[in-house]
Order: structure tokens, then sequence, then C-alpha cells
């Protein structure tokens, strides 16, 4: 079975017309990827909205931040032949690579984890400086002894790295800066200490040797990273054949810390499988789904934005039930639940 997530009836959860664009001269393009956490007695989600700039006839916009974090917008004309527009995500001009929205992260609380608010006490967060001017996305956040830690890519024209900023209360923020540099994504923080040490997975891109491989470092402080592992490779004929990445921190079951996470083919279709990590060495690697827990199967999953694609990197665990929150064909926010032991009975046969 290769899909093994129930969906929730009320999907997509979030679509961009259920929010206000951060400026009046943009528009929200697609809501998705949240981060996912638990503060004050409610879930709260930390949706990434990607906004373009409202477009003109025959020319593509493109939005940038400048030096004093204010949106600045760059026109192509269409039939330049300097201008490639074929992938939705991004456009490249005369070598140059520029993303056709800019992200933001914006706050959301619910008591029941599917109809989720604004709480304008809780203002939204934006990239700042040379390294977030193309926008800063898909959050992962890790509760460590109640000092919520962000992970998140960072864009620029220097290329993509993770970035990290840390708040107790989200009003007030510590900014860490980049803590694993170009190119690097998808960085999800283990939510307690392993004899002592703090745990990341992330994921470095080697085009020319190598590839996009989940690793795994450690730290003793969530700030300076070292011995890095390669812990999952792209596998050829499999959902995972030209890139994965982690989803959200691994959850701590009997068996071992057990991480959803994302893998791609070489056509985009993207979706999530499972795998193990020993308990006390989690660059141990017990199993790895053969098959994907969950593909785009949904209509929402396989036409919007960019369709194919489930995406995760938030989830809330409660007993058995992982309530997985995903971006869905990279536009809408969606609720699935997992059972954990179904997964971990799924991963026996993969081991
Ligand atoms: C990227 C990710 C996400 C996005 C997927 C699918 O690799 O970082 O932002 O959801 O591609 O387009």
């Amino acid at each position: 079975m290769a899909d093994i997530v129930k969906r929730n009836s009320s999907n997509p959860i979030l679509s961009p017309g259920d929010l206000d664009p951060s400026d009046e001269n943009m528009i929200i393009e697609c809501l998705l990827n949240p981060g996912v956490f638990e503060f004050n007695g409610k879930i709260w989600l930390l949706v990434r909205v990607a906004e373009r700039t409202k477009q003109k006839e025959g020319m593509i916009t493109v939005p940038v931040y400048n030096d004093a974090g204010k949106v600045e917008v760059i026109n192509f004309d269409l039939k330049d032949p300097k201008l490639d527009a074929s992938d939705a995500r991004v456009i490249n001009y005369d070598s140059v690579d520029y993303l056709t929205t800019i992200s933001h992260l914006r706050l959301l609380c619910s008591d029941d984890g599917i109809i989720f608010r604004e709480d304008p006490e809780y203002p939204s967060l934006f990239g700042e400086g040379e390294y977030e001017s193309y926008g800063i996305e898909d959050c992962r956040v890790a509760n460590i002894d109640g000092n919520y830690h962000l992970t998140y890519t960072m864009v620029s024209a220097n290329g993509v790295g993770v970035g990290l900023r840390t708040t107790k209360n989200w009003k007030n923020f510590e900014k860490n800066g980049m803590i694993f540099s170009p190119h690097n994504k998808d960085c999800a923080l283990f939510s307690e200490k392993i004899n002592g040490k703090f745990y990341a997975l992330h994921r470095p891109s080697s085009p020319e040797l190598g590839g996009n491989y989940i690793w795994i470092a450690e730290s003793p402080d969530g700030m300076y990273w070292g011995n890095h592992k390669c812990i999952a490779k792209t596998r050829e004929g499999k959902f995972d054949s030209k890139r994965l990445g982690a989803g959200a921190s691994p959850i701590k079951t009997d068996m071992g810390w057990l991480e959803i996470y994302h893998g791609a083919t070489a056509e985009n279709r993207y979706c999530l499988g499972a795998i193990l990590l020993d308990i006390n060495d989690p660059s141990k690697v017990i199993a790895r789904s053969g098959e994907p827990i969950m593909e785009p199967i949904a209509e929402y999953e396989q036409t919007g934005f960019f369709g194919n694609v489930v995406f995760t990197n938030g989830h809330t665990v409660v007993g058995d039930t992982v309530n997985l929150y995903y971006g869905a064909s990279d536009e809408f926010v969606c609720l699935a639940s997992l059972s954990i032991n179904e997964i971990l009975t799924q991963l026996k046969q993969d081991i």
C-alpha cells in the first residue's frame, strides 16, 4: 500500500484567498508548507505565504526585498530570448535565477487544529538583509526546552541556506543568522538533546558529485554544527530518485526516531516517505520506506501552482496519531492523519 494517510474532509484547510496580502501591491499566490507548534494551549501554524506583484501584460514581474526591507519589482519582457520562464517557481534571465514569488511566514492559531485564524498580537516574519532578499520559506519549528528554534530557508541571489531564529514568546526573536551555508535547506532539529548534543537533519546539494541527500550534524549549542554524516541518498527507480529532504522534527518512538521526509523524482513528483533512526545514535539508519506513505492523489494535490506535490514540514503528535500539515500543489495547506504504529509496521518490512 503506497498511501496510508487519512485526508481531512475540510481539505484544503487554507487557500490563498483566505488571507490578506502583506501589501496592497501584492497578490497571495500560494499558502503552503507550514511549520507547526503548540503554544499557549493552542495549535499554531507558521505558514509560508508566497506573494507576487500584480503582473503587467506582456511582462513578467518578480519581487525582491531591497536593503531597506521594502519590496522592489523587476520587469522582464516575456518575448526576451534571454528569459526562461518554463518553471512556475523560478525564472532565469541571462543566467541569473529569480523567484516568481517572495515568501514570508505568517502565524495562525487554532483551538481544534482545523480552523485557523490570525492573531494581530503576533506579527509575521519577513526576510531581512542580504541573505533573505528573495524571502524566507518552509520553516521547521522545534521546541527545545521551551525555546522555540525556527530553522527556515533563506533565499537570495547569494544562494539558498538555512537560517535560525529563536523565541520563547513569538513576539521577540533572536536572530542567529545562517547556520548552514548554500546550497542547503530542509533543516529539522531534534526536539531534545541526545547524549548532551543538539542534532539536525539538513540537505546540502552537491550537483557534480553526490546529489540532494539527507545529512545529519551535531552541535554543542544549536548554532555551530559539525560531524556531518550522509544518512539517506536518492534511489533510482523509486519515489525519491532525484532529491529528498527532512520534514519536521523527528518523532520519538519505542523503535527509534521516526522522520517523515519528502522525496521527488526528476519529473518533480513529490511524495512522503519515512525513515527510522537509532534512538541513541541517530546517524544510524534502522529502516526506510521502500514505497511512499503518501502520494499526491487528491485533486488539490495534483492541480495547482505546482502540481503533483505533497510536502510537509510540520505536525502535532497525539498518542499514536500524527496530525500532518502539508503543502498541496505548492498552493494550499492541508491536513492528514497517520498512525505511528502503522508507519512502524510498514517500516519493519523495509529493514
Ligand atoms: C522545493 C521545496 C518546497 C516546495 C517543493 C515543491 O524543493 O523547498 O518549497 O514545496 O520544492 O515545489
